[in-house]
Protein backbone atom coordinates (compact mmCIF):
# COMPACT_ATOMS: atom_id res chain seq x y z
CA UNK A 1 0.00 0.00 0.00
CA UNK A 2 1.35 3.56 -0.81
CA UNK A 3 2.36 5.47 1.87
CA UNK A 4 0.05 8.24 1.05
CA UNK A 5 -3.14 6.02 0.14
CA UNK A 6 -5.87 5.07 3.17
CA UNK A 7 -8.32 2.70 1.35
CA UNK A 8 -12.14 3.49 1.45
CA UNK A 9 -12.01 -0.55 3.51
CA UNK A 10 -15.81 -0.70 3.76
CA UNK A 11 -17.12 -0.32 -0.07
CA UNK A 12 -18.30 -3.12 -1.48
CA UNK A 13 -19.95 -3.72 1.85
CA UNK A 14 -21.89 -0.03 2.14
CA UNK A 15 -22.69 -0.78 -1.81
CA UNK A 16 -23.96 -4.29 -0.78
CA UNK A 17 -25.17 -4.29 2.24
CA UNK A 18 -25.24 -0.94 3.73
CA UNK A 19 -24.02 -2.87 7.24
CA UNK A 20 -21.23 -4.23 8.83
CA UNK A 21 -22.18 -7.23 11.64
CA UNK A 22 -18.66 -7.22 14.23
CA UNK A 23 -18.73 -8.69 17.23
CA UNK A 24 -17.13 -6.53 20.86
CA UNK A 25 -16.55 -8.31 23.77
CA UNK A 26 -19.69 -10.35 22.87
CA UNK A 27 -21.40 -7.73 22.58
CA UNK A 28 -22.61 -7.00 18.70
CA UNK A 29 -22.38 -3.90 16.41
CA UNK A 30 -24.31 -3.17 13.41
CA UNK A 31 -21.50 -0.65 11.68
CA UNK A 32 -24.31 1.40 9.83
CA UNK A 33 -21.93 2.46 6.38
CA UNK A 34 -23.95 4.78 4.24
CA UNK A 35 -24.34 8.71 4.59
CA UNK A 36 -27.83 8.88 4.60
CA UNK A 37 -28.36 6.28 7.04
CA UNK A 38 -25.38 7.61 9.41
CA UNK A 39 -26.79 11.41 9.54
CA UNK A 40 -30.79 9.85 9.93
CA UNK A 41 -29.42 7.47 12.57
CA UNK A 42 -27.11 10.19 14.39
CA UNK A 43 -30.15 12.83 14.63
CA UNK A 44 -32.77 9.94 16.26
CA UNK A 45 -31.02 10.36 19.30
CA UNK A 46 -34.38 9.05 20.99
CA UNK A 47 -33.63 5.44 19.51
CA UNK A 48 -30.19 5.43 19.11
CA UNK A 49 -29.01 6.77 22.20
CA UNK A 50 -25.66 7.78 23.98
CA UNK A 51 -26.84 7.74 27.31
CA UNK A 52 -26.20 4.04 28.07
CA UNK A 53 -23.69 2.29 30.87
CA UNK A 54 -20.84 4.68 30.54
CA UNK A 55 -18.17 3.36 27.90
CA UNK A 56 -20.77 1.24 26.07
CA UNK A 57 -20.92 3.25 22.87
CA UNK A 58 -17.52 3.33 22.50
CA UNK A 59 -16.41 0.84 20.40
CA UNK A 60 -14.27 -1.09 21.32
CA UNK A 61 -16.27 -0.91 24.59
CA UNK A 62 -14.72 0.62 27.64
CA UNK A 63 -17.18 -0.62 30.45
CA UNK A 64 -14.84 -3.09 32.00
CA UNK A 65 -12.38 -0.07 32.44
CA UNK A 66 -14.22 3.55 32.89
CA UNK A 67 -17.26 4.03 35.34
CA UNK A 68 -17.20 7.59 34.62
CA UNK A 69 -19.72 9.18 32.37
CA UNK A 70 -17.98 10.98 29.57
CA UNK A 71 -19.89 14.25 29.36
CA UNK A 72 -21.53 15.61 26.80
CA UNK A 73 -20.79 12.80 24.84
CA UNK A 74 -22.57 10.06 27.02
CA UNK A 75 -25.74 12.27 27.94
CA UNK A 76 -28.38 12.79 25.35
CA UNK A 77 -30.98 16.03 24.60
CA UNK A 78 -32.16 17.80 26.34
CA UNK A 79 -29.74 17.37 29.27
CA UNK A 80 -27.08 17.25 26.61
CA UNK A 81 -27.72 20.79 25.06
CA UNK A 82 -27.65 22.09 28.50
CA UNK A 83 -24.18 20.74 29.49
CA UNK A 84 -23.02 21.73 26.04
CA UNK A 85 -23.77 25.68 26.34
CA UNK A 86 -22.08 25.37 29.27
CA UNK A 87 -18.56 24.14 27.67
CA UNK A 88 -19.20 25.85 23.88
CA UNK A 89 -17.61 29.04 24.57
CA UNK A 90 -14.67 27.93 26.35
CA UNK A 91 -13.72 25.22 23.58
CA UNK A 92 -14.05 27.83 20.45
CA UNK A 93 -11.30 29.63 22.20
CA UNK A 94 -9.14 28.15 19.34
CA UNK A 95 -10.70 31.05 17.24
CA UNK A 96 -9.21 34.00 19.07
CA UNK A 97 -5.87 35.02 17.70
CA UNK A 98 -3.75 35.11 20.77
CA UNK A 99 -4.86 31.67 20.68
CA UNK A 100 -3.85 30.99 17.30
CA UNK A 101 -0.35 32.54 17.64
CA UNK A 102 0.22 30.82 20.75
CA UNK A 103 -0.57 27.74 18.90
CA UNK A 104 1.88 28.39 15.79
CA UNK A 105 4.51 29.07 18.34
CA UNK A 106 4.41 25.55 19.78
CA UNK A 107 4.22 24.20 16.20
CA UNK A 108 7.32 26.10 14.47
CA UNK A 109 9.45 25.01 17.62
CA UNK A 110 8.60 21.40 16.89
CA UNK A 111 9.38 21.53 13.44
CA UNK A 112 12.49 23.54 13.82
CA UNK A 113 13.38 20.66 16.33
CA UNK A 114 12.54 18.09 13.81
CA UNK A 115 14.50 19.41 10.91
CA UNK A 116 17.39 19.90 12.93
CA UNK A 117 17.28 15.94 13.29
CA UNK A 118 18.88 13.42 10.73
CA UNK A 119 15.52 11.30 11.16
CA UNK A 120 12.21 11.51 13.74
CA UNK A 121 9.88 8.94 14.37
CA UNK A 122 6.63 11.51 13.72
CA UNK A 123 3.82 9.44 16.08
CA UNK A 124 5.49 9.51 18.96
CA UNK A 125 7.79 12.36 18.55
CA UNK A 126 5.98 14.91 17.09
CA UNK A 127 2.57 14.36 16.63
CA UNK A 128 2.28 12.91 20.16
CA UNK A 129 4.18 16.02 21.86
CA UNK A 130 2.66 18.40 19.35
CA UNK A 131 -0.82 17.20 20.51
CA UNK A 132 -0.16 17.21 23.69
CA UNK A 133 1.32 20.54 24.26
CA UNK A 134 -1.49 22.05 22.03
CA UNK A 135 -4.11 20.64 24.68
CA UNK A 136 -2.67 23.10 27.22
CA UNK A 137 -3.76 25.79 25.52
CA UNK A 138 -7.59 24.47 25.07
CA UNK A 139 -7.38 23.79 29.01
CA UNK A 140 -5.44 26.63 29.34
CA UNK A 141 -2.71 25.37 31.98
CA UNK A 142 1.22 26.11 31.68
CA UNK A 143 3.26 24.04 29.04
CA UNK A 144 4.95 22.17 31.43
CA UNK A 145 1.98 19.80 32.24
CA UNK A 146 2.16 18.71 28.86
CA UNK A 147 5.32 16.48 29.85
CA UNK A 148 3.35 14.35 32.02
CA UNK A 149 0.40 13.70 29.36
CA UNK A 150 3.06 12.95 26.39
CA UNK A 151 4.16 9.95 28.70
CA UNK A 152 0.91 8.19 28.70
CA UNK A 153 1.71 7.30 25.28
CA UNK A 154 -1.12 7.76 22.10
CA UNK A 155 -4.21 6.49 23.77
CA UNK A 156 -5.03 6.98 27.36
CA UNK A 157 -7.30 3.36 27.49
CA UNK A 158 -4.93 1.57 25.29
CA UNK A 159 -1.75 0.54 25.45
CA UNK A 160 1.19 -1.93 23.12
CA UNK A 161 0.10 -4.53 25.44
CA UNK A 162 -3.78 -3.78 25.57
CA UNK A 163 -6.17 -2.69 23.75
CA UNK A 164 -8.07 -1.93 27.19
CA UNK A 165 -5.59 -1.34 29.72
CA UNK A 166 -7.05 -0.64 33.13
CA UNK A 167 -3.66 0.73 34.39
CA UNK A 168 -3.75 3.77 32.22
CA UNK A 169 -7.19 4.32 32.99
CA UNK A 170 -6.71 4.46 36.43
CA UNK A 171 -3.50 7.15 35.62
CA UNK A 172 -5.64 9.26 33.86
CA UNK A 173 -8.45 9.05 36.60
CA UNK A 174 -5.88 9.58 39.15
CA UNK A 175 -4.79 12.87 37.50
CA UNK A 176 -8.20 14.20 37.23
CA UNK A 177 -8.37 13.81 41.19
CA UNK A 178 -5.00 15.31 41.44
CA UNK A 179 -5.66 18.50 38.94
CA UNK A 180 -9.56 18.87 40.26
CA UNK A 181 -7.71 18.98 43.72
CA UNK A 182 -5.05 21.79 43.33
CA UNK A 183 -7.49 24.05 41.26
CA UNK A 184 -9.62 23.57 44.25
CA UNK A 185 -6.70 24.87 46.80
CA UNK A 186 -5.36 27.15 44.07
CA UNK A 187 -7.52 28.36 41.34
CA UNK A 188 -6.74 29.85 38.25
CA UNK A 189 -7.79 30.61 34.65
CA UNK A 190 -7.81 27.10 33.56
CA UNK A 191 -10.84 24.44 32.60
CA UNK A 192 -10.00 22.66 36.29
CA UNK A 193 -10.74 25.70 37.53
CA UNK A 194 -14.07 27.38 35.61
CA UNK A 195 -15.53 24.48 35.85
CA UNK A 196 -15.46 24.29 39.60
CA UNK A 197 -16.87 27.55 39.61
CA UNK A 198 -19.49 26.86 37.11
CA UNK A 199 -23.34 27.22 37.81
CA UNK A 200 -25.73 23.89 36.53
CA UNK A 201 -29.12 24.11 37.23
CA UNK A 202 -29.00 25.91 39.81
CA UNK A 203 -25.91 24.23 41.87
CA UNK A 204 -22.39 23.96 40.51
CA UNK A 205 -21.49 21.19 39.12
CA UNK A 206 -20.13 18.46 41.25
CA UNK A 207 -17.06 16.24 40.95
CA UNK A 208 -18.21 13.50 38.79
CA UNK A 209 -19.69 16.03 36.07
CA UNK A 210 -15.48 17.92 35.73
CA UNK A 211 -14.41 14.54 35.71
CA UNK A 212 -16.38 13.44 33.00
CA UNK A 213 -16.24 16.67 30.93
CA UNK A 214 -12.22 16.03 31.36
CA UNK A 215 -12.12 12.50 30.78
CA UNK A 216 -13.47 13.35 27.52
CA UNK A 217 -11.36 16.25 26.96
CA UNK A 218 -7.82 13.87 27.35
CA UNK A 219 -8.98 10.59 25.37
CA UNK A 220 -11.47 12.38 22.93
CA UNK A 221 -9.10 14.16 21.15
CA UNK A 222 -5.70 12.52 21.28
CA UNK A 223 -5.15 9.37 18.97
CA UNK A 224 -7.71 10.91 16.44
CA UNK A 225 -5.50 14.22 16.54
CA UNK A 226 -1.82 12.16 16.57
CA UNK A 227 -3.65 10.01 13.61
CA UNK A 228 -4.32 13.65 11.64
CA UNK A 229 -1.29 14.85 12.18
CA UNK A 230 0.92 11.81 10.97
CA UNK A 231 -1.29 11.13 8.38
CA UNK A 232 -1.04 14.73 7.02
CA UNK A 233 3.08 14.36 7.15
CA UNK A 234 2.81 10.96 5.64
CA UNK A 235 0.03 12.28 2.44
CA UNK A 236 2.24 15.21 1.27
CA UNK A 237 5.29 13.20 1.53
CA UNK A 238 4.66 11.78 -1.87
CA UNK A 239 2.37 14.59 -2.65
CA UNK A 240 4.83 17.48 -2.80
CA UNK A 241 2.60 19.26 -5.46
CA UNK A 242 -0.44 19.55 -2.79
CA UNK A 243 1.58 21.89 -0.59
CA UNK A 244 2.69 23.37 -3.28
CA UNK A 245 -1.20 24.01 -4.06
CA UNK A 246 -1.37 25.53 -1.01
CA UNK A 247 1.52 28.11 -1.51
CA UNK A 248 -0.34 29.02 -4.34
CA UNK A 249 -3.49 29.64 -2.86
CA UNK A 250 -3.38 29.92 0.56
CA UNK A 251 -7.19 30.90 1.04
CA UNK A 252 -7.48 26.90 0.19
CA UNK A 253 -5.86 26.04 3.37
CA UNK A 254 -9.85 25.27 5.20
CA UNK A 255 -10.87 23.55 2.68
CA UNK A 256 -8.08 21.76 2.32
CA UNK A 257 -8.23 20.87 6.00
CA UNK A 258 -12.08 19.85 5.73
CA UNK A 259 -11.01 17.46 3.08
CA UNK A 260 -8.20 15.98 5.24
CA UNK A 261 -10.23 14.95 7.48
CA UNK A 262 -12.87 13.62 5.25
CA UNK A 263 -10.20 11.51 3.84
CA UNK A 264 -8.26 10.30 7.02
CA UNK A 265 -11.60 10.57 8.82
CA UNK A 266 -9.51 9.63 12.31
CA UNK A 267 -12.56 8.25 14.23
CA UNK A 268 -13.63 5.29 12.06
CA UNK A 269 -16.72 5.08 13.74
CA UNK A 270 -18.83 5.61 17.33
CA UNK A 271 -21.62 3.40 18.83
CA UNK A 272 -25.38 4.15 20.17
CA UNK A 273 -27.20 1.65 21.59
CA UNK A 274 -31.27 1.10 20.84
CA UNK A 275 -34.07 2.02 22.79
CA UNK A 276 -36.64 -0.09 20.88
CA UNK A 277 -36.67 -2.63 18.27
CA UNK A 278 -36.11 -1.16 15.39
CA UNK A 279 -34.06 -1.50 11.48
CA UNK A 280 -31.79 0.70 9.70
CA UNK A 281 -31.16 -0.16 6.31
CA UNK A 282 -33.64 -3.11 6.23
CA UNK A 283 -31.11 -4.85 9.06
CA UNK A 284 -33.30 -5.62 12.56
CA UNK A 285 -31.86 -3.94 15.38
CA UNK A 286 -33.10 -5.18 19.18
CA UNK A 287 -33.66 -3.18 21.64
CA UNK A 288 -30.52 -2.99 23.92
CA UNK A 289 -28.07 -3.85 21.32
CA UNK A 290 -25.39 -1.77 19.60
CA UNK A 291 -25.19 0.31 16.21
CA UNK A 292 -22.34 2.18 14.98
CA UNK A 293 -22.18 5.21 12.49
CA UNK A 294 -19.62 4.57 10.62
CA UNK A 295 -18.17 7.87 9.98
CA UNK A 296 -15.19 6.67 7.82
CA UNK A 297 -17.75 4.38 5.27
CA UNK A 298 -19.89 7.23 5.20
CA UNK A 299 -17.09 9.78 3.99
CA UNK A 300 -16.31 7.70 1.30
CA UNK A 301 -19.71 7.78 -0.17
CA UNK A 302 -20.31 7.87 -3.60
CA UNK A 303 -23.38 8.71 -3.49
CA UNK A 304 -22.15 12.22 -2.14
CA UNK A 305 -18.35 12.58 -3.02
CA UNK A 306 -17.33 12.81 -6.35
CA UNK A 307 -14.27 10.71 -6.96
CA UNK A 308 -14.44 9.65 -2.88
CA UNK A 309 -11.10 8.12 -2.71
CA UNK A 310 -9.36 10.97 -4.31
CA UNK A 311 -8.09 13.88 -2.24
CA UNK A 312 -9.20 17.38 -3.67
CA UNK A 313 -7.71 19.95 -1.85
CA UNK A 314 -10.02 22.16 -3.26
CA UNK A 315 -13.46 20.18 -2.49
CA UNK A 316 -15.74 22.61 -2.73
CA UNK A 317 -18.77 20.75 -1.48
CA UNK A 318 -18.07 18.41 1.22
CA UNK A 319 -20.87 17.19 3.78
CA UNK A 320 -17.96 15.07 5.41
CA UNK A 321 -18.72 13.30 8.96
CA UNK A 322 -15.54 13.48 10.00
CA UNK A 323 -16.51 15.23 13.39
CA UNK A 324 -19.94 13.43 13.90
CA UNK A 325 -23.20 14.68 13.26
CA UNK A 326 -26.40 16.29 14.63
CA UNK A 327 -26.00 17.16 18.00
CA UNK A 328 -23.15 15.38 19.22
CA UNK A 329 -20.58 16.93 16.56
CA UNK A 330 -17.49 16.88 17.94
CA UNK A 331 -16.72 19.64 21.41
CA UNK A 332 -12.56 19.68 20.29
CA UNK A 333 -13.85 20.56 16.31
CA UNK A 334 -12.55 23.92 16.45
CA UNK A 335 -9.22 23.56 18.07
CA UNK A 336 -8.76 20.09 15.86
CA UNK A 337 -9.43 22.11 12.57
CA UNK A 338 -6.93 25.05 14.14
CA UNK A 339 -4.16 22.70 14.76
CA UNK A 340 -4.30 21.28 11.22
CA UNK A 341 -4.75 24.43 9.83
CA UNK A 342 -1.39 25.58 11.52
CA UNK A 343 0.09 22.40 10.67
CA UNK A 344 -0.59 22.58 6.81
CA UNK A 345 0.77 27.01 7.45
CA UNK A 346 4.42 25.44 8.41
CA UNK A 347 4.34 22.69 6.10
CA UNK A 348 3.82 25.35 3.41
CA UNK A 349 5.96 27.42 4.61
CA UNK A 350 9.10 25.52 5.96
CA UNK A 351 9.36 22.46 4.47
CA UNK A 352 10.62 21.94 1.23
CA UNK A 353 11.14 17.63 1.09
CA UNK A 354 9.54 14.70 3.58
CA UNK A 355 11.22 11.49 2.74
CA UNK A 356 9.89 8.79 4.44
CA UNK A 357 12.58 6.61 5.88
CA UNK A 358 10.69 3.76 7.65
CA UNK A 359 7.10 3.03 8.47
CA UNK A 360 4.76 0.72 9.91
CA UNK A 361 0.81 1.11 8.97
CA UNK A 362 -1.31 1.06 12.10
CA UNK A 363 -5.00 -1.17 10.90
CA UNK A 364 -7.87 -1.70 12.49
CA UNK A 365 -10.42 -5.07 12.21
CA UNK A 366 -13.81 -4.63 12.27
CA UNK A 367 -15.54 -8.09 11.62
CA UNK A 368 -14.06 -9.11 8.14
CA UNK A 369 -13.02 -5.57 7.12
CA UNK A 370 -9.85 -4.35 7.92
CA UNK A 371 -9.18 -0.31 7.73
CA UNK A 372 -6.05 1.59 7.87
CA UNK A 373 -6.16 4.43 9.91
CA UNK A 374 -2.70 5.62 10.56
CA UNK A 375 0.58 4.62 11.50
CA UNK A 376 2.08 2.54 14.01
CA UNK A 377 5.51 5.02 13.33
CA UNK A 378 6.42 6.54 10.44
CA UNK A 379 10.12 7.47 10.65
CA UNK A 380 11.11 10.57 8.23
CA UNK A 381 13.70 12.83 7.52
CA UNK A 382 12.62 16.95 7.13
CA UNK A 383 14.28 19.43 5.05
C1 LIG B 1 -14.04 8.55 23.88
C2 LIG B 1 -13.92 8.75 22.42
C3 LIG B 1 -14.56 10.03 22.03
C4 LIG B 1 -13.29 7.31 24.32
C5 LIG B 1 -15.19 11.31 20.20
O1 LIG B 1 -14.51 10.19 20.67
O2 LIG B 1 -12.55 8.73 22.01
C6 LIG B 1 -11.88 7.53 22.33
O3 LIG B 1 -10.54 7.63 21.90
C7 LIG B 1 -11.88 7.32 23.82
O4 LIG B 1 -11.23 6.10 24.14
O5 LIG B 1 -13.29 7.23 25.72
O6 LIG B 1 -13.52 9.66 24.54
Amino acid sequence: MEINQFPDAFGAMREQKGVNKMEDQNDPVLMVLRHRDVRKSAHNYKTFQSAAQPGRIVVPSEVNIRSIRQIPFEVDPPTHGSYRALLEAWFKRPNEETYQIALKEQLVKAFAMAKDLESIEVVKELALPIQSRALTLLLNMPIEEAEEWISWGTHVFRSEATALDDGKANSLDDYLDRAIEQASKDPGDDLFSVLLQTDFQDRKLNKEEIKGVLNLTFAGGRDTVINAITNTIAYFSKRPEGLQQLRDAPHLMGRAVEELVRYFTPLTHMGRVATEDTQVCEHAVKADTRISLCWASANRDPQVFENPNEVQLDRKVNPHVGFGFSHHKCLGATHARQLLKTLLEILVEQIDTIEVLDHEDKMETWGEVKRKVGFEKLVVKFT
